[in-house]
C-alpha cells in the first residue's frame, strides 16, 4: 500500500521533503499540499500533479490524505498537529514541535487523550550516521562516563527577521534534542553567555551566543551558536569522557594542496550536511506509519526540548542559571 501524504508548508524544507518523498523514498507519495501563499502549491502541482489547498485544516481532513507532514514555521505547527490528532492521522512535524512548552504540552495531552501514537518530530540528527557512531562508542563503556561536551552550531548567515530567541528555538533545538539522547541523560539547568555581537548582526539578534547546559548526572555542555559566521555550516560535537575523547565525524571531503595551502572543503548548506539523515528519518517514518507505530522522536521528546528551550530563552534575558523542570514521562510514551 502506498501511503498518501499531505504536506502543509511549501517553503525550503517543505519542497525538499516533497522531492524526497516523491523521488527518493519508497512506499509513499505526496498527494496534496497546502500553503498560505499560492506560489509554492502551484509549483508543486505543476511538478507532481498534487492537489492544492490554501488552508492546512482542509488538507488534513481530505479523505485521500492518510498522513500529514507539517513544514510551516514553528509558530504555526501547533494548530496543524492538533488538527491531525483530531482527525486520527499520523503527523510528522518539523522541529520545533511548537514554540513554547505550554503549547507542546497541549499536543502531548491531546495525543494521550486520542489513545493513539500519531506524532513524530523532525529531530533528524538522531538518524545521522556520525551521531549514531558516537552514541555506539559511548554506550560501549570503553570511554568511561562522559564529563563534558563541546559543540558548535554555525550557519553562514540568516535573514534579518531572525532574532535572539530563534537561536534557541530554530537552531540550538537540534543540539537540545540530540545531546541528551547521545549521553542518555536529562537536563537540569541552562545558562547563556553573550560575547560581543558580530558586525553582521542587527539590534534584535545577539550573535554569537554560548549556551551552557548541565545534566542531572553532572555533564557540562557548551554549544556555540553563531548564525552569521559567514564561512560555512559547521556542526561539531566533541564528547570528553573519563577514558578518552569521541568526536562527531565531519563529512568527508577531499584534501587539496594548492597555492601553498593544504585545505579541505566545508559544507555551506544545512540541506546537504544532513541529507542522508533526512532520507533515513522520513523513510523510517513512512515505514512505521504504515504499521500504525511511532518509532522516532515523539511529542514527549518535542515537549522536553521545548522546556529546555524555554529555560535557555529565559537565560538569554536574565543572564542567570535557569532550572529545567520537566516532570515524569507519561506511561503512554514509555517503551
Ligand atoms: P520557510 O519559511 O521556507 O517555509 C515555510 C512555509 O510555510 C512558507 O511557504 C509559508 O508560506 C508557509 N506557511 C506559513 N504559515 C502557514 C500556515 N499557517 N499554513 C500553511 N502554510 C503556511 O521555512 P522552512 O525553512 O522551510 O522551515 C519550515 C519548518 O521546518 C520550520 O519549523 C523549521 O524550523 C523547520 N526546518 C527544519 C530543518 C531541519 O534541519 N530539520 C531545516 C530547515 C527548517
Ligand atoms: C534551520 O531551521 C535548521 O533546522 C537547520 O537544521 C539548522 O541548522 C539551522 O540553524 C536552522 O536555521
Amino acid at each position: 500500500m502506498t501511503l498518501k501524504i499531505g504536506v502543509i508548508g511549501t517553503g525550503a524544507i517543505g519542497r525538499d521533503h516533497i522531492r524526497r518523498i516523491n523521488e527518493v523514498l519508497t512506499g509513499a507519495k505526496v498527494v496534496a499540499v497546502a500553503d498560505v501563499f499560492e506560489a509554492g502549491p502551484k509549483a508543486m502541482a505543476e511538478k507532481y500533479g498534487v492537489k492544492t489547498y490554501k488552508n492546512g485544516e482542509e488538507l488534513v481532513n481530505d479523505p485521500e490524505v492518510d498522513a500529514v507532514v507539517v513544514t510551516t514555521p514553528g509558530f504555526a505547527h501547533k494548530d496543524s498537529v492538533l488538527q491531525a490528532i483530531a482527525a486520527g492521522k499520523a503527523v510528522f512535524v518539523e522541529k520545533p514541535l511548537a514554540t513554547t512548552a505550554t503549547d507542546c504540552k497541549e499536543i502531548v495531552d491531546a495525543e494521550i487523550a486520542s489513545g493513539k501514537h500519531l506524532v513524530q518530530v523532525g529531530f533528524m540528527r538522531r538518524y545521522d550516521k556520525g551521531y549514531n557512531q558516537v552514541k555506539d562508542m559511548l554506550d560501549s563503556g570503553e570511554f568511561g562516563a562522559p564529563l563534558m561536551l563541546h559543540c558548535t552550531h554555525r550557519n553562514p548567515e540568516v535573514g534579518t527577521s531572525y532574532t535572539t530567541p530563534m537561536a534557541v528555538h530554530d537552531t540550538a533545538i537540534h543540539e537540545i534534542d540530540v545531546l541528551h539522547w547521545l549521553v542518555d541523560d536529562e537536563y537540569e539547568s541552562a545558562q547563556v553567555i553573550m560575547p560581543g555581537s558580530t558586525k553582521y548582526s542587527h539590534s534584535e539578534l545577539k550573535d554569537p551566543q554560548i549556551m551552557l547546559l548541565r545534566t542531572k548526572k553532572g555533564i557540562c555542555i557548551d554549544v556555540e551558536v553563531f548564525v552569521n559566521c559567514k564561512f560555512g555550516y559547521d556542526i561539531n560535537c566533541e564528547v570528553v569522557c573519563e577514558d578518552g575523547v569521541v568526536k562527531l565525524p565531519a563529512p568527508a571531503t577531499p584534501t587539496i594542496r594548492k597555492n601553498g595551502l593544504l585545505s579541505t572543503g566545508i559544507e555551506t548548506d544545512w540541506k546537504n550536511r544532513f541529507i542522508d539523515s533526512y532520507d533515513t528519518e522520513l523513510q523510517a517514518w513512512i515505514n512505521s506509519t504504515k504499521k500504525g507505530e511511532v518509532n522516532g522522536p515523539t511529542a514527549w521528546d518535542g515537549y522536553l526540548a521545548a522546556v529546555t528551550a524555554d529555560a535557555l530563552v529565559k537565560a538569554q534575558a536574565s543572564g542567570a542559571i535557569e532550572q529545567i523542570v520537566t516532570g515524569e514521562m507519561p506511561a503512554f510514551y514509555k517503551k
